[in-house]
């Protein structure tokens, strides 16, 4: 159950209510692809730097370990020892951007593992099954995402596709959540918006999605291509349609500056891989833009990252320590500068929430952007 707190033009600030917690939005959800994040963070590790979700993936869980095997353990929440909310995606835009030789079919999609090559099919009952099965707190629909840019007509029978894969998995789901042995009889459906960049597509999309009263609405499709301007352009245009009485969604964005501009359009919820990714290549977050510790002017910095930042590396570790462990291939390196990403991310929407909440949304954001352009991006 989504509350909407307050509004500042068309940004929300709400409350969303799962059967693991309470979610406060603005929100980035931790990604741990194969239940865990990249760079060797624990679930405790999570707790210290904030998470409030953390987002696992349908597709990697069904490959390494199996989802039975998973629901033989308990369930995700038990395996990988995580009592707060769990998103996962339902592996429609993994099996796009990972693997070969696709075959796309009414049913659904035939692929190759990445890991094997072994022959696999996946259609929404399949994705619902498994996700069931990792039992997750929210379950996304099967789509297909669109590459940008993409031809007129195949976007229009993709979404129409799409949108009766959203049946489906509406479907199979609540027959999930019926049954005896189903370990989250409560898991919750996010449907997702797609239609590339053709804004009346995406509307009509929206509008028919909305009328099947899911959990929350997601708006895929997008940074896979487009320019931020058309991204922003899209997301202006098709946040108006979904409820704005439920969650949205924006998959697999961003950097700090797309979420600022995402929340101010009405999205509430975000994910990605960059703060992990940029940790682990030494690129780390700071109100004054991102730095690459790399840099041979780190080398005698004694400072930390930022003196100003409460995360668990920043109240020990000076740069030039850090630097040194990525010299030396020490894998410690990579953790501690994933903590101070994450936790970076996580305190940025704490921010947001509070400037809402305190009706100056606008001043923070454009504080926090003018601060970001002092180092680049
Ligand atoms: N669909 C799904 N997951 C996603 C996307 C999508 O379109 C995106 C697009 N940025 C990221 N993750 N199911
Ligand atoms: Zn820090």
């Amino acid at each position: 159950m989504y509350r909407l707190l307050k509004t500042c033009g068309r940004a929300k600030r709400g409350e969303f209510h799962t059967p693991h917690g309470v979610i406060q939005t603005p929100v980035f959800m931790n990604v741990g692809t194969a239940a865990a994040i990249k760079g060797a963070l624990s679930t405790e590790d999570l707790e210290r730097v904030k998470c409030q979700v953390e987002l696992s993936n349908t597709y990697h869980l069904h490959l390494r370990p199996g989802d039975e095997v998973v629901k033989k353990l308990g369930g995700l929440h038990k395996f990988m020892v995580w009592d707060k909310p769990i998103l996962t995606d339902s592996g429609g835009f993994q099996v796009f951007s990972l693997t070969t030789l696709r075959k796309i079919t009414e049913e659904g999609v035939y692929f190759n593992s990445h890991i094997d090559g072994r022959k696999i099919f996946m259609g929404p009952e399949e994705s619902m099954r498994i996700q069931s099965n990792l039992a997750s707190t929210i379950a996304m629909a099967f789509d297909e995402c669109i590459g940008i840019p993409a031809e007129r007509p195949y976007v229009e029978n993709s979404v129409a596709r799409t949108t009766r894969w959203l049946e489906r998995c509406k479907k199979e789901m609540a027959r999930l959540n019926s049954l005896e042995d189903t370990i989250n009889k409560k898991q919750m459906l996010f449907g997702i918006n797609q239609g590339a960049t053709y804004a009346d597509i995406r509307i009509e999309h929206a509008k028919r999605i909305s009328e099947m009263d899911l959990d929350g609405y997601a708006i895929g499709g997008l940074a896979v291509g487009e320019t931020h301007a058309e991204m922003y352009h899209i997301i202006e245009e098709v946040v108006p349609y979904l409820p704005q009485n439920k969650p949205t969604y924006l998959m697999g964005v961003g950097t700090p500056e797309n979420i600022l501009e995402a929340v101010e359009r009405g999205v509430d919820f975000f994910d990605c891989v960059l703060p992990a990714r940029n940790g682990r290549h030494a690129h780390v977050y700071t109100n004054q833009g991102k730095l690459n510790l790399l840099n041979a002017k780190y080398e005698l910095d004694d400072t930390p990252i930022d003196p100003t930042c409460q995360c668990p590396t920043c109240q020990r570790y000076t740069k030039a320590y850090i630097r040194h462990l990525f010299k030396a291939k020490e894998m410690l390196a990579m953790r501690l500068c994933v903590m101070h990403n994450l936790y970076f991310f996580n305190t940025m929407m704490e921010e947001i929430r509070q400037a809402l909440d305190e009706e100056r949304f606008p001043a923070y954001k454009k504080a926090k952007l003018e601060g970001f352009a002092q180092n680049g991006k």
